[in-house]
Parts: C-alpha cells; sequence; structure tokens
C-alpha cells in the first residue's frame, strides 16, 4: 500500500508556500500528516515553524550536523539545522548581522530551540583550541543560567524564568569567538513563593538533594527540601522529568568551566542557602503586635552566610528606621511587614546573585579580539502564559510577547506589504491584525497601564488596588482590549472578580489580579539594603556596593525598568536582519504523540502564521537591489560583461531574460528585482559558482574588481 502513495501523501509538504490551498484546515492536516511521522520541522519559505514532540528524537546527532551544514536551504528536508546554517552562510557572505527569533507560547520548545542552535555552531564552525574554550563556556553557560533562572511550572517541567538575548560572535573566516548574554526581568517572586503545582528554581532542590555531605553540613542544610518553607509550597519538591542528583553535577562541573573560582563557588551556595534559612525564620505577635523573632537559629544561619551582623539583621527584619532630623527613630514591624520584609531581602539577593552570574559568564565568554566581527543574536525568552492565579510576572511576560509579535508583524507583514507597495509591485493586501493596539495600551506615554501603575506606586501616601483600578478604568475605559468588573457587561462580569482586570491579548485573554501587580514593585527596606551593602559575602558585596545605599532617589519601578529594557531589545534587533521559528505546543499534557487539533489551531491563529503564508505565497522569495544583482550576476551574460553602460535596472533585464527567467517568475520594481522562488536563484547561484570556476582565477580577479 505504501508503495503506492505519493511521497506528498507519506509525508506532507515540507514548505507551507507549496500546499494546493491555504485554509486552516488544509495547514492543520499538513501538520498533523508530518508530525504523525515525527517530522516536527515545516518551512513556510524561510521561516520554521516547529512541532514540540515531547520525546528524544534522533535528529539531533553530528551526522545530522554534517548533513546540513553549507547547504541550500530547501535542498534537503526541513531542519532547525538548515536555518541556523543558512543564517550562518548569510552572515558570512554578506557580512552583517543576524538573529534568531524563537517565540511561542510556554512549553512550546522555545529553549529546546537555541539550545540545539547553539549546539550546531559549536560543532559546525570552524575550531582552534583556543576557541573550543569559547565554545564550550558558550555551551555550559546553559546548565548554570537554567539552574538558576528555570524552574518547574505547571506549563512546563523546565520553563524559563527570565528572559534571554546571547549574541555569539563571530569573525570573518567564521568562526566563533566570543559571546554575550542580556538577561530580562527574572521572576524573583518565585523565590519566596510558588504556586501549587510548581516549584522554585532548581538550583535550590539540586543544592539540597546533590550537594556533598560536607557542604550541607557547612552551609547548615538538612538534605530534605520539605524542611524549608521556600522549597514547599508548591507540594512538588520531587518531579520525575527531573534529576536534581544528576543536574547537580552538571551545574558544579559548568561552573569550573565558566570559570568561577572555588571561593566564588562557595560564595554563591553560601548565597543560596542563606536564602532557604531566611525563608525558614518565622515571626510571632508580641502583646503590643509587634513582630519578634520566634527562632534564633535560622538568623544566625543567615548572618554566617552572609557575613552580616546577627543584631542588626535581626533589628532590620523586625523595625523600620526612621531617620529624623538628628535622630533615629525606630518603628517596629507587624507580622506581616516582618515577613514582607524577609522576603523582599531574599529577592533582593538572588535577583542580584543571579545578574553578577551573568557577568560572570559573559565576562568568561569575552571576545578577546574585537576587530571586525558579525554576530548571531539567539532570543529565548519566556513564552505567553494564563494561569489561574496572574500576577505582575504574568502581566510583564505577556507584555513582553506582545512586543516581539509586534516585532514579527512589523518586519514581516507590515514591511513586505509597504515594501510592495513602494516599488510599485502590483499587490492584493492581506488582512492581519495588528497588535499594536494592545502594546500602546501597555507602555504608551502618560496613558498606558505601565504609566498609571508608575504613578499609583510613587504618589505620597498609600495607593490601594483600588485607586489603581480606578485610575485605570477612568483611562481606559472604552478601550477594546481591557475589562473589569465594573466595566464588563452581564456576562463577563460573572467571570470577573472586583480586584482585577483582563487584558484581550493577541494570544487570548488574561485575567489578572491587580493587588499583586502593586505589591510585586516593592523595594527593599532602606536599613536592610545599607546592612546587606556591608556584607562580608564577596559575592553579595560586589553585587550591592555599587547600588548607592545613601542616595534616596525613588527608583524606578520593576515595570517601567522592564519597558525600557525592551525597548533596547527592539532596538538592538531591529539593526539585524530577522529569521525566525515559530514553535508550537502539542498538547497540554506532555505527552509524546498527542495532537491536540484545538490547541495548535489555537496557536497557529494567534501567532498569525496563515497571515504569513498567504504574504509569502502571493508574494516574492527574494529580492535585490538591481546594482547589487547586477554586480555579482554579470558574468552570467555577454552583454553586461565585463561592464554595462548603461542603467542598472535595464541591465538586469538583459540579464534575466539571458538567463530565461519565465515572466511569472519574477517582477521588476523600482529599485529591486523580485524573484519569486528561491529555486530561480538557486539556479542562478549555482551558474555563476561554475562560471566562476571556469572563468579562472585571472578574471575573477577582475570580476571582485568591479
Ligand atoms: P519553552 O522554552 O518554549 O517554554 P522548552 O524548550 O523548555 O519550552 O520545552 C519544554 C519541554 O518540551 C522540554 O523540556 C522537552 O521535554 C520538550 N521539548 C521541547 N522541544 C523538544 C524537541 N525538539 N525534542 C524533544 N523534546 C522537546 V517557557 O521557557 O515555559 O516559555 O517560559
Ligand atoms: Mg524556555
Amino acid at each position: 500500500m505504501e508503495g503506492a502513495l505519493t511521497a506528498r501523501d507519506r509525508v506532507g509538504i515540507q514548505d507551507f508556500v507549496l500546499l494546493d490551498e491555504t485554509t486552516d484546515a488544509a495547514f492543520l492536516s499538513n501538520l498533523k500528516k508530518r508530525f504523525s511521522r515525527d517530522l516536527i520541522y515545516t518551512y513556510i519559505g524561510t521561516l520554521l515553524v516547529s512541532v514540540n514532540p515531547y520525546k528524544e528524537l534522533d535528529i539531533y546527532n553530528k551526522k545530522q550536523m554534517e548533513t546540513y551544514m553549507g547547504i541550500n536551504f530547501f535542498e534537503l528536508p526541513p531542519h532547525i539545522y538548515a536555518l541556523a546554517d543558512n543564517a550562518y552562510q548569510t552572515m558570512l557572505t554578506e557580512f552583517d548581522n543576524h538573529f534568531i527569533l524563537i517565540s511561542g507560547e510556554s512549553g512550546a520548545g522555545k529553549t529546546e530551540a537555541s539550545k540545539k542552535i547553539l549546539q550546531y555552531y559549536a560543532v559546525s564552525c570552524p575550531s582552534t583550541t583556543l576557541l573550543n574554550t569559547v565554545r564550550d563556556k558558550m555551551l555550559m553557560s546553559n546548565p548554570v543560567l537554567e539552574a538558576f533562572g528555570n524552574a518547574k511550572t505547571l506549563k512546563n517541567d523546565n520553563s524559563s524564568r527570565f528572559g534571554k538575548y546571547m549574541d555569539i560572535q563571530f569573525d570573518s573566516q567564521g568562526d566563533a569567538v566570543g559571546g554575550h548574554i542580556l538577561n530580562y526581568l527574572l521572576e524573583k517572586s518565585r523565590v519566596v513563593h510558588q504556586n501549587h503545582g510548581e516549584r522554585n528554581f532548581h538550583i535550590f532542590y539540586q543544592l539540597v538533594e546533590g550537594g556533598e555531605d560536607d557542604l550541607l553540613h557547612q552551609l547548615g542544610l538538612e538534605r530534605d527540601a520539605q524542611h524549608y518553607n521556600y522549597l514547599t509550597q508548591g507540594e512538588c519538591a520531587i518531579v520525575s522529568s527531573i534529576n536534581d542528583r544528576n543536574d547537580w553535577k552538571t551545574v558544579k562541573n559548568a561552573l569550573q568551566i565558566i570559570n568561577i573560582e572555588e571561593i566564588n563557588t562557595n560564595h554563591l551556595f553560601g548565597i543560596v542557602s542563606s536564602v532557604l534559612h531566611l525563608g525558614n525564620i518565622r515571626f510571632e505577635s508580641n502583646s503590643k503586635g509587634q513582630a519578634v523573632l520566634a527562632n534564633n537559629d535560622e538568623l544566625r544561619w543567615v548572618s554566617n552566610l552572609l557575613g552580616v551582623d546577627a543584631r542588626s539583621l535581626q533589628e532590620g527584619l523586625t523595625y523600620r528606621k526612621i531617620e529624623a532630623r538628628h535622630d533615629q527613630v525606630l518603628s517596629p514591624f507587624t507580622v506581616d511587614h516582618a515577613i514582607y520584609a524577609r522576603d523582599a531581602l531574599a529577592k533582593a539577593i538572588y535577583g542580584q546573585t543571579f545578574t553578577w552570574l551573568v557577568n560572570r559568564i559573559n565576562e568568561s565568554m569575552e571576545n578577546k579580539d574585537p576587530s571586525r566581527k558579525t554576530v548571531i543574536g539567539l532570543l529565548d525568552i519566556y513564552g505567553f502564559e494564563v494561569f489561574y492565579v496572574n500576577s505582575f510576572e504574568q502581566f510583564c511576560i505577556n507584555y513582553c510577547n506582545e512586543k516581539l509579535q509586534q516585532l514579527f508583524i512589523q518586519l514581516t507583514l507590515a514591511s513586505e506589504q509597504e515594501e510592495y507597495e513602494a516599488e510599485g509591485i502590483e499587490w492584493e493586501p492581506v488582512q492581519f491584525f495588528n497588535n499594536k493596539i494592545i502594546c500602546d495600551l501597555v507602555e504608551e506615554k502618560h496613558r498606558g497601564i505601565i504609566s498609571i501603575l508608575d504613578e499609583e506606586c510613587l504618589r505620597p501616601g498609600d495607593a490601594t488596588d483600588l485607586t489603581f483600578l480606578e485610575r485605570l478604568e477612568d483611562k481606559m475605559g472604552n478601550h477594546p482590549h481591557f475589562v473589569t468588573h465594573k466595566l464588563a457587561d452581564k456576562m463577563t462580569r460573572k467571570t470577573l472578580e472586583r480586584g482585577d482586570f483582563r487584558l484581550l491579548h493577541y494570544a487570548g485573554e488574561v485575567t489578572y489580579c491587580s493587588h499583586l501587580c502593586l505589591t510585586r514593585q516593592n523595594v527593599l527596606f532602606f536599613s536592610l539594603l545599607k546592612l546587606i551593602c556591608q556584607s562580608k559575602n564577596a559575592i553579595v558585596k560586589e553585587c550591592f556596593s555599587t547600588m548607592d545605599a545613601d542616595s534616596r532617589r525613588r527608583p524606578e519601578t520593576v515595570a517601567t525598568q522592564f519597558k525600557s529594557s525592551l525597548l533596547k531589545l527592539t532596538e538592538i534587533l531591529m539593526a539585524k536582519e530577522a529569521w525566525y521559528i515559530r514553535c508550537l505546543k502539542s498538547n497540554e499534557s506532555k505527552q509524546p504523540g498527542q495532537f491536540d487539533e484545538a490547541l495548535i489551531r489555537h496557536q497557529v491563529k494567534y501567532l498569525g502564521l496563515m497571515e504569513h503564508l498567504r504574504v509569502r505565497r502571493a508574494g516574492f522569495a527574494y529580492r535585490r537591489k538591481f546594482d547589487v544583482f547586477l554586480k555579482r550576476y554579470k558574468p552570467l551574460c555577454p552583454a553586461t560583461w565585463p561592464h554595462w553602460r548603461g542603467e542598472p535596472a535595464d541591465g538586469v533585464e538583459v540579464l534575466v531574460q539571458h538567463l530565461g527567467y519565465l515572466p511569472n517568475e519574477y517582477k521588476m520594481g523600482r529599485t529591486k528585482i523580485f524573484i519569486r522562488h528561491p529555486r530561480t536563484l538557486y539556479a542562478t547561484e549555482d551558474a555563476f559558482e561554475k562560471c566562476k570556476h571556469e572563468l579562472g582565477e585571472r578574471t575573477s580577479a577582475v570580476y571582485y574588481q568591479c
């Protein structure tokens, strides 16, 4: 039976551009057919669609890598290596910068994809001993950052809780010579709180499970995650897919490779342990309603590990120091305030330590010879997520995804169509949903949600959830993507609590708890900050000494900092050539072989894949400026070689006529030639290579001078 089927019947079509019809049904059916054969990759032109298989596939070995090195993109079955290779080859020939945008919702496979790309470059690029060490460091930065920045969530057992943009730097020979990481907003709240079914960052469990007896003894730790408040709130310290003990060994080894000295490793685990001890500090209320410490041991461990005075620490956790003109007044905390102060301290030191780690990794990967180099940037950020309770972290994560979707729209759907118009190419516009309206809702100056959150946080006197929500309602009242209990119609109202607001994101509705947005802007109390600046733990000291403890300037809110960092990221990306990987989650239960059609249809829709396909199909895969095209290919035609004396556009026309381009294969714009199918360009490129060879060295020298 199998023999009677065509390849197309069996494995589907490897580029959606070649589908017979552009309906959702045809798209899904092709994806499903391929998925059932473990073919998780499919192209839309040069964009790669990837479906999470939730099982190990034998397609990521050295042999596969070698197969894809230096090939023409469409010659072999779709693969992430093909995209990585194509970006690399283009970077080398055009000597410009590129980035690979990997997007998709939580658990769709972004982090795995970014690791596969890095591994590909590590193996495929030319190497020397010196460069091998840079390469090892780049690879080994992953287990370290994942240990400290990833955690089990309900969506993903290894969910990235920070955003990562990594530049891989290449010299003109194509050697990987260095790397640099920018990190974005770590979800610090996880250090002190986890929802049911979720864990804290992996490193805590790795240390408690895998740490050597001596080490645990030195750090005052029990070999039992259940012992620690900060590790047990989610009630799932043990996860079947995670082997903390093995991961511990990997991380220890990786720390060595990225040049973290033993002394600093000790400080590092001192900090991790101090967080666990902090979490076990309990408070009781005395007869005056003031917080007092309920257990002393833990406090002593914290003071020991962080190298701060125990009495001052106790004071900082239970009193607020108010500096009057010549005096200091101690105002006692309630138990709630004390817990808040304790948690804020734990979050601050963990967060700063994470940044310290990124800085150290950057130092170790630094390119020592920064002369001419090009980069490929890899963007792997937290995916869109919706939970039962959504707080400030989800708000930031989803806003970040809106920004990336906006970038994608701008760079593909919008600019592509604008270019056809500008070039005077006849064009039937493709409609698409532009999510700029949602980005504006969140980030617009003076009017967006972040601005209002800022104003509420920085307003003298206590802002409450209610005042925040009222301000939002005032400003956003009629916005089609914003709803609260008060603004909702009768049906919707039933699904909204009074303190919540709901955003209609490009990827779906999310209801945020306004309370959790306000309280998460917290800053460390001044007296604790001052104390921690005097820490004898070298890492803590380094992290906090740069913070000016004497400056009482109100810091920017976390939301505003995040907004600015995303703006910078957009600028970094816009200056580079883009490649896209769109990851799809195959099912919610993390099972192999399950293709949940409704779930996938939804993702295909909101990721704008159909629109992308329509633009691609109706459009042209390649475009080159007339003069660039002519300069490269003129040896292929006697009339244009060695010089064309006329308008470049006319020369191009003569050239392509000579090459036998069919009329529907290309169009002449105002400044560029547009070529519909990549195969046309490949044929020309092959002819060029052959011609170069035949003309020999002497002529090609002439060619390069032209
Ligand atoms: P994410 O990065 O997109 O989510 P991951 O890359 O961590 O998602 O993938 C989630 C899990 O899916 C992995 O731990 C693997 O078990 C599995 N997986 C993903 N891609 C592959 C693949 N190509 N082959 C085999 N298994 C795969 V988040 O970080 O949560 O947004 O914040
Ligand atoms: Mg991830």
